[in-house]
């Protein structure tokens, strides 16, 4: 989803926090004075709520998330939620209860986190939203999200299909494997598929299911279009894990995947990236994981009382086969 406000890019986002530096520290100095830190001593307590444990984007962006705070010397309170709201809810009052300084999380889904913000809000704990965002009408529940443009990455998707088949003069028969009921980027990568694809009536999605983003849910759902569907062209999975699982589905369909049902998926994890140059996958849209260092500056700035852009959006790219086999060797997740 789009916020309104403050635009940057990753890139621009750098050369503003270098000239916020100084401020930050000093900020940071007279606070150790105050003593009103849950770590005492002027260390910045960030308490992280994650969603879970899911992919292996999820991995990549916990432990991003990890060795940027040790590197920037903020102290962190972790929790895994287990891809459940009431356990990000949770999570949150126990950061609001230890009065840590900043609250940062990754929303599973987007809608109905109003009462517990409000509640940061009103114990004066700013919120930092990474990765995902809310779908919350009042914007000064949090200072900023960190993240990506799902829906481009639907749309990047689509638009590569659209190119692939254009020349198609009967249907093609899509099936779509969507990520986490509710969650921001099934919900956008969704949309942003849809309005691509639409520029040729020969696409149409036959079936659209979520496999909650993991490759068992990717693998079980997979099974069940194939039976139900005898002609399968393209498989549009929003990410890399249920693409995967959806590879052993299709190889015990006794087809080939990569040639006889084309597949797009989303993240470009290293694992996806070896099905693409592997000739199993087709196509991927990036959505990069590393997000620590960004989030770990934005903390200092908000813990400084300093503004900070309301939206910092992830610069990402796509991979074809040729592109993942070149790229794999210098892929760090
Ligand atoms: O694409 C998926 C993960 O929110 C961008 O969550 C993230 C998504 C990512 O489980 O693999």
């Amino acid at each position: 989803m789009m916020t309104t406000g403050t635009m940057i890019t990753r890139r621009g986002f750098g050369a503003v926090l270098a000239a916020g530096l100084l401020a930050t520290s000093l900020a940071a100095c007279a606070n150790s004075d105050t003593g009103d830190d849950a770590g005492g001593g002027g260390t910045i307590v960030l308490g992280f709520s994650q969603v879970g444990a899911e992919s292996g984007w999820r991995t990549a962006n916990t432990t991003s998330i990890k060795e940027s705070a040790a590197a920037a010397g903020i102290e962190l309170k972790f929790d895994d939620a287990q891809q459940k709201q009431e356990n990000q809810i949770k999570a949150i009052r126990n950061f609001i209860q230890q009065k840590v300084d900043v609250i940062a999380f990754s929303p599973v889904v987007e809608s109905g986190w109003d009462t517990v913000l409000k509640e940061a809000r009103d114990a004066d704990i700013p919120v930092i939203l990474t990765d995902r965002s809310v779908d919350s009408a009042d914007k000064s529940l949090y200072k900023s999200f960190i993240g990506s443009d799902f829906v481009k990455e639907g749309r990047l998707s689509g638009e590569w299909l659209v190119e692939q088949t254009k020349s198609a003069t009967s249907p093609v028969h899509i099936v779509e494997l969507q990520g986490t009921t509710g969650s921001a980027p099934a919900n956008d990568r969704k949309k942003g598929f849809a309005e691509a694809i639409a520029a040729n009536p020969n696409l149409k999605i036959i079936a659209s299911q979520s496999g909650d983003f993991t490759r068992a849910g990717g693998k079980q759902v997979m099974e069940q279009f194939l039976k139900a569907n005898p002609r399968i062209d393209v498989l549009f999975a929003h990410n890399d894990d249920m693409g995967l699982g959806a590879l052993e589905a299709i190889t015990a369909a006794g087809k080939v995947p990569g040639k006889d049902i084309t597949i797009i998926t989303i993240d470009a994890v290293r694992d996806g990236m070896q099905a693409l140059a592997d000739g199993k996958f087709n196509f991927i849209a990036e959505c990069s994981p590393l997000l620590g260092d960004q989030l770990m500056e934005m903390v200092k700035k908000v813990h400084a009382g300093e503004e900070v852009p309301v939206r910092v959006e992830t610069e990402e790219t796509t991979f074809t086969q040729e592109q993942a086999k070149a790229a794999l060797p210098n892929r760090k997740y």
